[in-house]
């Protein structure tokens, strides 16, 4: 399995145990555990929304309803048209809980809980979070980071794509 590719720095990702599956539970669980590190319960508006939209994401993705994705599924599936019918909505759903204090943005400690959340690792999501703060203000806004997450999946340069999923790792 060819894991150097864009998308598939982003399945291993998602295939939180190795086993070569993203099984629905595994995905679901990503939006519960950023709930739960962001100090919510299941029940708060912002993670009942994130909830739906990863469910969508979930329908969407398992184009064969068997509750698994092998990496071939995924890779039909990935790109700009998924990532616009439902993945721009999870993701910003993400974002959105990620937010805490609220201001529309991320700062370094809410962009690298995130991340780190989502299993990147920290000195990654570090990085990242350089490469996107191009004015260097300190915060990232929600459409520089969806649209730089795009840019990722559909193999468009992305800087922030290559140091957040490690394939510039070092650089
Ligand atoms: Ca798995
Ligand atoms: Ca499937
Ligand atoms: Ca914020």
């Amino acid at each position: 399995m060819n894991y150097t590719t864009a998308k598939g720095r982003v399945f291993a990702m998602l295939d939180a145990d190795g086993d070569g599956i993203i099984s629905k539970q595994e995905y679901l669980a990503r939006t519960d555990h950023v709930t739960h590190a962001t100090g919510r319960q299941k029940d708060d508006p912002l993670a009942v929304v994130a909830r739906a939209a990863a469910e969508r994401v979930w329908d969407s993705m398992d184009a064969n309803r068997d509750g698994g994705v092998t990496f071939d599924e995924y890779d039909a599936w990935a790109g700009g048209p998924a990532f616009d019918s439902v993945c721009r909505d999870a993701l910003g759903a993400l974002f959105d809980l990620a937010d805490t204090d609220r201001d529309g943005k991320l700062n370094r400690a809410e962009f690298t809980m995130l991340r780190e959340t989502l299993r990147n690792p920290v000195s990654y999501a570090d990085a990242a979070f350089d490469a996107l703060d191009a004015d260097r203000d300190g915060r990232i806004g929600r459409d520089e980071y969806l649209a730089s997450i795009r840019a990722h999946v559909t193999g468009e340069r992305s800087r922030m794509g290559d140091v957040l999923y490690g394939a510039a790792a070092g650089a």
